[in-house]
């Protein structure tokens, strides 16, 4: 017998018949039309859900994020607004390393206080998986740190999380003009260390003209092999370095931001199956006016993911929800590829296989949402109509959307 029984959902492809969905030891063990259950419900599952018609989705998944820091740069923003670039900052040591500073400062309970409120925010929306990346600290001692607070954060919210080392985001002070022996350091020490004691799921490199370069790149990613961690990149952000082909020749999961991608990254992300993260949220948050190439990401059918990059300097962002509405209409996707983009895409950029759809064998995380049909879900713009989420196979309701 199934632990429980979701029944009168409406399935992403059940051409609005009423669905059902089975879950059993937090894994879906049936979904279908709900006219095929081989028995009455009560005979199936220990407790039955009605979902009273309520579209279902997979669980969400923010599959890149920089949740944990301390500190904020509105100050910085308010620079920008007056015409200072973001790189400009960066070169006079704002940007990446005042957060640093802030993030040194901060004690572990501090930081897991700032980053458990914004999962939450997240996690009202139907998230249920989300990627969190190390990078602010910079050092072992506040890499580590973060990646604790990660840990952390997925033990007292249940929700999935993949903790990515970021070592390799800007050049601490203590590198100054030695960028070559900080990637030493990361690829000697820092990796290593954090790798063995069990707080690292992968590795990325912000390869840019203010981070770090594709032979620098090339070098964490000869690393992260070595200890058998997959890899991914931010690339083609700011300017193009190529940095996607060497994610495709590296076999990366994903290439992230890819303003600046062209023809050849994308056909190279095409054959080694590189998934194309999109983070709409930089690309306005930085008044950004060069698209990502979504027509030749098309055209050579590279996976496109949809993520909110919330971090304090580029992508301020607490709603994925909002990041499907500037999928579609500044980056001209449907609303049923920024959906794909926010679950089957976006499990597919962390390697989770088995997250982010509704199929049998995989996990039993998924969202029920008050609306008419899941366009809506894009074309909603600060509106949350998540209505309850299944995390784990346990029910938990959306307290905020209960107005019904
Ligand atoms: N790309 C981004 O958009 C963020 N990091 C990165 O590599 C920006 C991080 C920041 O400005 O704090
Ligand atoms: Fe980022």
């Amino acid at each position: 017998m199934w632990d429980s029984i979701w029944i009168n959902v409406l399935l992403p492809d059940g051409r609005d018949n009423p669905g059902a969905i089975g879950v059993q030891d937090g894994k879906i063990a049936w979904v279908g039309p709900q006219a095929s259950l081989t028995a009455a419900p009560e005979t199936l599952a220990k407790t039955i859900y009605n979902g009273a018609n309520r579209w279902v989705t997979p669980g969400l998944v923010d599959c890149h994020t920089h949740l944990v820091y301390g500190g904020n740069r509105a100050r910085e923003f308010e620079m920008r607004l007056q015409g200072v670039s973001y790189e400009d900052i960066a070169k006079a040591g704002g940007g990446i390393l005042s957060t640093m500073s802030a993030t040194r400062a901060a004690t572990e309970d501090e930081l897991f206080a700032s980053s458990y409120r914004r999962l939450q925010n997240l996690m009202a929306e139907g998230v249920t998986g989300i990627e969190i990346k190390s990078g602010y600290g910079l050092d072992m001692e506040t890499e580590r740190k973060m990646l604790v607070v990660a840990t952390k954060l997925a033990q007292a919210t249940g929700i999935r999380i993949q903790r990515t080392f970021l070592g390799a985001h800007a050049l601490p002070p203590e590198y100054k003009n030695r960028s070559d022996d900080y990637i030493t350091h990361i690829c000697e020490d820092m990796l290593p260390a954090l790798h063995e004691a069990g707080l690292v799921d992968a590795v990325d490199v912000f390869c840019e003209r203010i981070g770090f370069t594709l032979a620098q790149a090339e070098r964490v990613f000869q690393k992260a092999q070595q200890l058998g961690l997959p890899v991914k990149i931010h690339a083609e952000q700011l300017s193009n370095q190529h940095g996607s082909a060497l994610a495709a020749r590296s076999r990366a999961l994903s290439a992230d931001h890819l303003e600046y991608l062209d023809e050849d990254g994308v056909k190279a992300m095409a054959a080694s199956g590189t998934i194309a993260v999109l983070l709409p949220g930089a690309y306005y948050f930085l008044r950004e006016t060069r698209l990502p190439p979504i027509d030749l990401l098309r055209k050579h059918s590279v996976p496109i993911a949809i993520a909110t990059d919330h971090n304090p300097g580029t992508s301020p962002v607490h709603s994925l929800l909002l990041m499907m509405n500037m999928a579609c209409t500044i980056f001209h996707l449907t609303p049923q590829e920024s959906l794909a983009g926010v679950t089957c895409h976006a499990a597919a950029a962390l390697g989770w296989n088995d997250s982010g759809k509704l199929e049998q064998g995989a996990r039993a995380d998924f969202a029920l949402w008050d609306i008419g049909e899941l366009a809506e879900l894009s074309y909603s713009i600060g509106h949350n109509a998540c209505y309850a989420v299944v995390r784990n196979g346990l029910y938990v309701a959306i307290p905020q959307s209960r107005s019904d």
